[in-house]
């Protein structure tokens, strides 16, 4: 199987350490071979080049910036990484919520200044006890919600599919939104970004939560609406945020989001580890390997 690594990865990893991970599992990997003349092209960004490849994989989980359309017409065979980011995600938002728990984010901006100085006594919590609320429960939202469960919170959940799901007390389908968030101590975003996804959280959303809840944004920026988060922020009806994905990217150096002493603002690093290209290369080899026996490979799109 002949293997493009596209350029559009490196942002993410240097594309060499995936053409070495690939050539040790025995695939014919390579940088700079054009994607027509590939069997499979491994990816960060579409560019129109990539419609004239057999099979085109994303290295996220998210494909919003895909034309996934355009892969189904052309007969692309377009497949995601989904299924690979919940421990990375989920020790992500773990950071996040004992974070502002336990007011680190206020220490490490006096540490800048050198100041010797305690938050107001009632500022500092315990997770343990708290309730979170999960918004999208797949890889991402399980992986958060079996480590903020380990670190005693009460989990609820939002999904489409009306079921179950170990480790969260109560799961509500998405037209009970605002039902879901309303006791909840930290919302977690962890939805892909669909229609029915885009301004999902608005002010109504936000006005639903309570004042001193935190909302977390490991999803997509466009699944918040915010202006009214920022709007929401000045007049305190939520407590503050930690935001991994924003609208755009990278933030504007003007955004009022980085001014906000009780805003986390993270480079959309949530998922980002050092054996990451290893994750996506497993998947890749699988993946060749079931296309090469002419069966239909896994996480396809379209
Ligand atoms: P999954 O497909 O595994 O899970 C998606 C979940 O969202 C499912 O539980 C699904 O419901 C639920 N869902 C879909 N639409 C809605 C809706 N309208 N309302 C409520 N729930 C909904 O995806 P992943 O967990 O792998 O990834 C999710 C998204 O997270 C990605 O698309 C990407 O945008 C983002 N992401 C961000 C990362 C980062 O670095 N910050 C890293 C990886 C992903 P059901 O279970 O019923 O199908
Ligand atoms: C780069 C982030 C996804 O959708 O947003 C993430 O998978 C990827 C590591």
């Amino acid at each position: 199987m002949r293997i493009l690594v596209h350029d559009s990865v490196t942002p993410v990893f240097d594309p060499d350490l995936l053409v070495d991970y690939l050539r040790s599992e025995g695939l014919d990997a390579t940088t700079d071979r054009p994607p027509a003349a590939c069997d499979g092209c491994v990816a960060f960004d579409h560019d129109d080049a990539l419609l004239d490849a057999p099979w085109v994989h994303a290295i996220t989980a998210g494909y919003d910036n895909y034309p996934a359309e355009r892969y189904r017409e052309a007969g692309v065979a377009f497949t995601n990484s989904t299924g690979i980011h919940g421990t990375s995600v989920g020790e992500s938002v773990a950071g996040h919520c004992l974070t502002f728990a336990r007011r680190l984010h206020r220490y490490r901006d006096r540490q800048h200044d050198r100041r010797w100085e305690r938050d107001p006594y009632d500022a500092a919590f315990t997770l343990d006890g708290e309730r979170a609320c999960v918004v999208g429960l797949g890889t991402l939202g399980r992986g958060v919600a079996a480590r903020l469960d380990a670190l005693g919170m009460t989990i609820v959940g939002v999904r489409q599919t009306p079921a179950g799901v170990v480790g969260v007390e109560e799961v509500f389908t998405p037209d009970a939104l605002h039902e879901a968030v309303t006791d909840a101590r930290f919302v977690v975003l962890t939805v892909p970004l669909t229609e029915a996804t885009t301004g999902l959280v608005d002010a109504e959303v936000l006005a639903a939560m309570r004042e001193d809840a935190y909302l977390v944004n490991v999803a997509r920026g466009e699944v918040v609406d915010q202006d009214a988060l920022v709007a929401a922020l000045e007049e305190g009806t939520v407590a503050g945020a930690a935001l991994d994905a924003l609208d755009p990217e990278p933030l504007p150096e003007d955004s009022p989001l980085w001014g906000f002493p009780e805003v986390l603002v993270t480079p959309h690093c949530a998922a980002m580890t050092n054996d990451y290209h290893e994750a996506v290369g497993d998947l890749v080899v699988a993946n060749a390997r079931r296309l090469d026996r002419e069966e239909s490979p896994v996480n396809r799109v379209v």
